[in-house]
């Protein structure tokens, strides 16, 4: 245990190598190749050291998955993102958009955060330090699940840097349920507005197909059907209409696919929307205030052929493109 201890701290602390390098040679992952030293996001440095002046975001796994209800494994979600994000790599230009990645915005991979297993408390209380050091820094950034439960940690980290937060959140599940003390992976929406950490009156939930208090309920909802039913262009104004100019957090359960598009997940529903579709709305909504994303969910142990993982790992680099369209 003491080991494991110190290798935590040591992490914590981000000094592994004297540049901040999570592996030996951090140029093993500036590679272009699809299959070879697969260890980082789309092939970006792996590295705790954020304190470049050019750095615009910081990609961060977060390997937990006590919080969840259903399928457990989403732990695994972080690494089989990475695995799958190799696919993306060899595009400089992801279609798409009219810029090159690099050209606008420099990011790195942050590792995954170390916490004490089995503590719940523990994961939050690191997340939170880390987030925190990373928007301090003035870097956006791109978390990768670890089920939903982690958000609310990924919450509390930003709100110091930019204040209560609009939500815009694409889920099956509302995950605001009130269930009084309880934490989990269903209840953090539930508990952030209560911290002070988002307005419900600015925030939407995209997606949602599940049961609700459709009488007595804080957020805009655009369920699934809507989603499905009305021109991307009608959920973008939407969206857009809710948030406005605010500071906006962009929480993504890849549950709001529907299993056909992401079978690999804790709670699957049926009726969700494409992976094409939650593409083009973000696309719509690129140049709202968002300082923060995550994509959470994703359980390679029930996923086929890599389907949610590349969903997940495709949201990701779109969101890179999202935040670097604003550069
Ligand atoms: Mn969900």
């Amino acid at each position: 245990m003491s080991n494991e201890n110190e290798k935590s701290v040591q992490l914590a602390d981000g000094a592994l190598m004297a540049d901040g390098s999570l592996v030996p040679d951090g140029s093993l992952t500036a590679d272009g190749s699809i299959y070879a030293n697969v260890f980082s996001f789309a092939g970006l440095p792996l590295t705790r050291d954020i304190d470049r002046a050019d750095l615009g975001a910081v990609v961060m796994g977060i390997p937990y998955d006590l919080g969840t209800s259903g399928r457990p494994g989403a732990r695994s979600g972080p690494n089989a993102i990475r695995q799958a994000s190799a696919n993306l790599r060899w595009e400089a230009q992801r279609w798409p958009w009219d810029f090159r990645l690099s050209d606008r915005l420099q990011a790195v991979d942050y590792g995954d955060i170390e916490f004490s297993s089995g503590d719940s408390t523990d994961m939050l209380a690191r997340v939170t330090e880390h987030t925190m050091r990373i928007t301090g820094a003035g870097k956006t950034l791109i978390s990768l699940g670890g089920d939903h439960f982690v958000t609310l940690a990924l919450l509390r980290g930003h709100v110091g840097a930019h204040g209560k937060l609009a939500l815009i959140h694409f889920d099956a599940h509302t995950d605001s349920y009130d269930e009084h003390e309880k934490y989990d992976h269903g209840s953090m929406f539930y508990h952030a507005p209560k911290e002070g950490l988002i307005d419900p009156a600015r925030s939407v939930q995209i997606g949602i197909r599940t049961d609700h208090d459709r009488t007595n309920h804080a957020y805009q909802v655009i369920d699934a059907d809507q989603a499905n039913e009305q021109s991307v262009e009608d959920t973008v104004r939407a969206i857009r209409a809710r948030v406005g100019e605010s500071p906006a957090y962009l929480s993504f359960d890849i549950d709001c696919l529907d299993p056909a598009f992401a079978p690999g997940t804790g709670t699957p529903v049926v009726g969700g929307l494409s992976t094409a579709r939650a593409l083009r709305i973000l696309r719509g909504i690129a140049d709202l205030n968002i300082v923060g994303f995550d994509v959470v969910e994703v359980l390679p142990a029930y996923d086929q052929a890599q389907i949610t993982a590349l969903a997940g790992a495709s949201l990701a680099l779109e969101f890179l493109y999202m935040r670097a369209s604003r550069s």
